[in-house]
């Protein structure tokens, strides 16, 4: 059996990781606009995947899709500078980071939740017939599994037998609502259902996820179609950069002292919602603060210091410093070219 390179895998999670920290700064401090979506904690589950990538396969991407570009290897700058709304970024600023596209890398993302099944049944689809032996793969979360546009794609991709990859990064969460409270039966059983093979997989080893996607993708470049991925992972940063929700479990005495006298005086102002209806409201984020809180331990799973015990002190150190200081070049050229434009 075949065996993954774990410093190459180790590697891109670094790139990954480091990307999307540098990301955080610069949102940090009011350089890059609106949300921000990050994939710190689903490392392992794109890395996994992506070491099967070849030329000429495509990637339809979510609203977490700078991982898989690091992977890809995007140009890291013309990222950075396109999150940051630059004209020289890699969509001319006005993509945005949930907008990221890339023809020469065939590789697009979009805000629509579910919407990368269908894009990359269109990819698997013009592969088929243009490129035989390429694949596509489609990353979404749990979230949008219950997309009906989702499902259609399933079928689709299994009844043309299409050379595409659904990878489900599980992290059990859309936005503040648990997936389990929406969602009947088992995401994987339910793929199969379609016709494909489904493979679940704890998408915070990354040798692991390897394996899986290593089978789903002998399958597709062979043309016998499509197969299904369930990675669980956890979801480190929240929903988006600065989520309160994560923040009143972090630091729960200081957000009390912010969060509180605003909720007080929504819970005492005049009414517009019945007293009862807004205690229960109350209750809600009670409840959502507890259950997110009581899931803590998940995010002590952190995909990369599981990578890490696979190598050699020596190893990791080295490859962090690469990666740090390819991600340390991006930035600073980054910004002195959006320096050159103030
Ligand atoms: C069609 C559509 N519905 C709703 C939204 C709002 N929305 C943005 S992210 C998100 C949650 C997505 O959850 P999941 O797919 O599990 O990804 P996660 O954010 O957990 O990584 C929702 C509902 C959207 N962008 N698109």
């Amino acid at each position: 059996m075949m065996k993954p390179d774990i410093e190459r895998l180790y590697r891109q999670m670094a790139r990954m990781r480091f990307f999307e920290e540098a990301q955080a700064d610069l949102w940090d401090r009011g350089l890059i606009p609106g949300e921000m979506h990050l994939g710190i904690g689903e490392e392992a589950v794109v890395a996994g995947v992506l070491d099967h990538l070849e030329e000429g396969d495509a990637l339809a991407l979510d609203h977490r899709s700078t991982p898989p570009l690091v992977a890809r290897g995007v140009d890291l700058a013309s990222m950075l500078l396109e999150v940051m709304g630059e004209e020289e970024g890699l969509c001319r600023g006005m993509g945005g980071h949930m907008h990221l596209f890339s023809r020469e890398h065939l590789a697009g993302s979009s805000g629509i939740v579910g919407s990368s099944a269908p894009l990359g049944a269109g990819f698997a689809l013009a592969a088929q017939c243009l490129s035989p032996g390429a694949v596509a793969f489609s990353f979404f979360g749990d979230g949008a599994a219950n997309q009906g546009l989702v499902l259609e794609s399933l079928n689709l991709a299994s009844a043309w037998k299409l050379p595409q990859v659904f990878v489900c990064k599980d992290n059990r969460w859309a936005i503040t609502t648990r997936t389990r409270s929406v969602t009947g039966g088992c995401l994987a059983r339910r793929a199969a259902s379609f016709g494909m093979p489904a493979y679940r997989v704890d998408g915070t080893q990354v040798e692991k996820v390897w394996v899986a996607a290593g089978k789903a993708v002998r399958r597709a470049r062979a043309g016998r179609g499509p197969s299904f991925i369930l990675a669980s992972c956890p979801r480190m940063e929240g929903h988006f950069l600065g989520d309160p929700l994560l923040r009143v479990y972090r630091e729960p005495l200081k957000q009390t002292v912010e969060i509180g006298p605003p909720l007080a005086r929504a819970m005492l102002s005049k009414p517009l919602a019945a007293l009862i209806q807004r205690c229960g409201y109350l209750g809600n984020i009670g409840r959502t603060i507890a259950t997110l809180g009581g899931e803590r331990y998940l995010l002590a799973i952190d995909p990369l210091r599981r990578g890490a015990k696979l190598l050699s002190e020596e190893a990791r150190a080295r490859i962090e410093s690469e990666a740090k200081s390819e991600v340390a070049e991006a930035v600073s050229r980054a910004m002195e070219r959006r320096g050159r434009n103030d």
